[in-house]
């Protein structure tokens, strides 16, 4: 896979997306950003239509053409409540040869055999094909760092940890630089899985083995966010490039706020709103849901609410009467947290959400469910001091009140609100145009996928 091979020359860079969570977001995002400053490229962006449907539309793109690959779902296959892992399993089943069929397509129709390959960093079995093509491999991994190192990092972690007692899980994880506020229990759960033959969990386990082959390894996060866990991953991946915050490095039109979300917070004091996002895809167990409603109505606190689901239904009619807060089916989340009314952020702690945050230079009140997000609201609270979790990891209303307080209202808060603006400073300083070490990297980045081509 050296980027050195002797090729036929062409321009067409064939990207791989993974269709769920926000993993195909920010992979256009960056694909539109390589297009634009590299106007003889082609690319064709390979991914599901459900997936393209909303990407596409959001992100605008020329020169960039889409192809639809299978979703690998049996004929007339009905989604559901809790299927969401199925589905993926499902897709996840033969995608290495539906990408291969689709890749077949692109080069045919637009005449150009390809010259370079860009994947989720998911899609181990690209660096495969890339070998068989004699083409570079560009990964792209769309959380953080930490998260990125513990999967690099998998097979030493088991080796520490016995996944069958929980005494072992919940000591600090010693043995890993940077890891001493961190636990076994907070990893994503692939990591200490007792059945690594799961197809997801498999996944993981071959990428952690293939990604240290890739020409180079992508990463949404920038460079002095997490110094010390920068430089392992530096040493052991080739390339190793940040280039973000992609939102500022390459902004996107601002969406429509059909709700007037900015208009409402217009209308609130500086620092006093919490903005309530868990994310597109899931949503609170119902006592839960009922819990954080009577915090919020006790607490008299505004806010702001990205729900999905009936709220008519699902929350108490007391607090959707007590005005003291909007309710939305969808937000302009990027936006919103730029916005100086914003005191505070409840999230599930996804990455994209945890960028957002420090880009706002807003703290965060943490309530994660699954995957990479009890780490990277670990790492917001005791690495980078930029957040609170509740007690006992879930929704109370007494844990909801505390946090809240604390945050908005105490010596630590400010602290907090001083730690967070201080990152957010670090961010924006990295994309700034040439200078920024994101900038700088997305050159190289640039100066590779040609130079393999
Ligand atoms: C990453 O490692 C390379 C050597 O492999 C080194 O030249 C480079 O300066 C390092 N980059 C950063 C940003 O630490
Ligand atoms: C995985 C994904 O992002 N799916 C989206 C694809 O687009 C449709 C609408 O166009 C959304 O409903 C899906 O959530």
């Amino acid at each position: 896979m050296s980027a050195s091979n002797p090729q036929p020359t062409t321009n067409h860079v064939a990207v791989l997306a993974f269709p769920f969570g926000s993993h195909a977001g920010p992979l256009l995002t960056l694909v539109r950003k390589l297009s634009d400053a590299a106007p003889h490229l082609r690319f064709s962006f390979l991914s599901t239509a459900k997936s393209n449907d909303s990407v596409f539309s959001s992100i605008g793109v020329d020169r960039v053409k889409r192809f639809d690959v299978g979703d690998g779902l049996p004929e007339g296959y009905v989604y559901g409540q809790g299927k969401q892992l199925k589905v993926m399993e499902l897709f996840l089943e033969g995608a290495e040869e539906r990408f291969k069929k689709g890749m077949e397509t692109a080069a045919s129709e637009m005449g150009e055999e390809i010259g370079c390959l860009i994947s989720d960093a998911f899609y181990w079995f690209v660096g495969e094909m890339a070998e068989e093509m004699k083409v570079g491999w560009v990964a792209l991994w769309t959380s953080g760092p930490r998260p990125l190192l513990v999967h690099l990092c998998m097979d030493l972690i088991r080796k520490h940890i016995d996944i069958n007692s929980c005494e072992s899980r919940e000591k600090p994880l010693e043995f890993l630089p940077g890891f001493s506020s961190i636990q076994g229990a907070d990893l994503p759960e692939e990591i200490l899985s007792p059945n690594l033959d799961s197809p997801f969990t498999n996944l993981l386990n071959k990428m952690s083995h293939h990604l240290p082959k890739a020409t180079s390894v992508l990463i949404n996060s920038f460079e002095q966010i997490d110094s010390q866990i920068h430089d392992q991953l530096n040493s052991s991946l080739q390339n190793y490039l940040n280039i973000g915050p992609l939102t500022v490095l390459s902004p996107s039109p601002p969406p429509s706020d059909d709700h007037n979300c900015l208009l409402w917070l217009d209308n609130q004091p500086p620092n006093s709103v919490v903005y309530i996002s868990f994310g597109g895809f899931l949503s609170l167990p119902p006592h839960e849901l009922t819990a954080l409603a009577d915090a919020l109505q006790e607490s008299q606190i505004p806010f702001l609410w990205s729900f999905r689901g009936n709220p008519e239904e699902e929350l108490p009619k007391r607090l959707l009467e007590s005005g003291k807060g909007k309710i939305v089916p969808w937000a302009p989340q990027g936006q919103i947290l730029m916005h100086s009314s914003v005191g505070a952020f409840m999230t599930h702690g996804g990455w994209n959400s945890v960028l957002e945050s420090i880009v706002g230079g807003v703290p965060m009140i943490g309530r994660p469910f699954l995957g990479d997000q009890r780490l990277n609201l670990k790492t917001v609270e005791n690495v980078w001091g930029i957040g609170v979790g509740l007690e006992g990891g879930f929704v109370t209303k007494s844990g909801v009140l505390k946090a809240l307080g604390l945050v908005l209202d105490s010596e630590k808060g400010k602290l907090t609100r001083e730690k967070v603006e201080i990152l957010r400073g670090l961010a924006h300083k990295a994309a700034e145009s040439t200078t920024g070490s994101s900038s700088r990297n997305f050159i190289r980045l640039l100066e590779i996928v040609t130079r393999s081509i």
